[in-house]
């Protein structure tokens, strides 16, 4: 048997430590159900603490992030509000983070809206390494992530997307990267959710999965990623 509440507080510890740990699997090798059964229990710690859930993430939906991290299977993640960057993020309460470029979805009563938008993903694990039930488990790395102004729905299959840090890029991709259109990983949210007894409902936000590969997320950075047709989001880091 798998020790899932056992597994949840020690990645909890690791956030509260700021401090990487081995990967759990090493200890005691678990599949991908329970994988996702102490990611679920993460998360009801964190509610219990009363943070909220507000949408899902989208993981491993491009090959340049599966090529990156060496896994080959679509993962999801649960965010929740105190996971939304205003403007800053304090590098001091993550272990090693990293950005990437997202396009986000709003849903509505009926519909979405998208913008453009960022993630900021920090492993648990030591050297940012796992396999896919580890990063399964520890919430698809998410951290903090943060979005730019609403848009209504369009063409979204071939968006250019620009990642600069302190005005240099460093990322550049397209949509298209994501499932052939990040669509299809909006419609793989709200089937997984759904499946997993956690409906999407009103106001939900979704990630669709960066189109290229993370970068490591520097100390008094400014970081803007742009869409074309999207706009832009911006995030500085202290
Ligand atoms: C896991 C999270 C992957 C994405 O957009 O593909 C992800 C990781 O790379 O650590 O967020
Ligand atoms: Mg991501």
């Amino acid at each position: 048997m798998t020790d899932v509440s056992g597994f949840a507080e020690t990645l909890e510890q690791a956030v509260r430590d700021v401090r990487a740990v081995p990967k759990l699997t090493a200890t005691a090798p678990f599949d991908v159900a329970a994988a996702y059964e102490i990611q679920r229990a993460g998360i009801a710690r964190r509610e219990r603490r009363g943070e909220r859930r507000i949408g899902v993430k989208m993981g491993f939906t491009s090959r340049a992030k599966m090529v990156q991290m060496g896994v080959d299977d679509v993962i999801w993640g649960q965010l929740t509000d105190t996971m939304l960057v205003e403007s800053t993020v304090d590098l001091a309460e993550l272990i090693h983070p990293r950005i990437e470029p997202e396009i986000v979805f709003l849903l509505g009563p009926e519909g979405f809206k998208a913008a453009v938008g960022f993630e900021v993903l920090d492993s648990r694990y030591e050297d940012f390494k796992f396999t896919l039930p580890d990063v399964i488990a520890d919430n698809a790395s998410a951290a903090r992530f943060g979005f730019g102004a609403w848009h209504d729905p369009r063409d979204l299959s071939n968006v250019g997307l620009v990642m600069e840090i302190d005005g240099r890029v460093v990322q550049t991709g397209s949509s298209a990267a994501i499932l052939g259109d990040p669509v299809r990983s909006l419609r793989a949210a709200v089937r997984l959710a759904r499946e997993a007894d956690l409906p999407l409902g009103p106001g939900s936000i979704v990630l669709a999965g960066a189109a290229t590969a993370a970068v490591p997320l520097p100390k008094d950075a400014h970081v803007r990623v742009t869409g074309a047709g999207l706009g832009s989001v911006e995030v500085t880091t202290k």
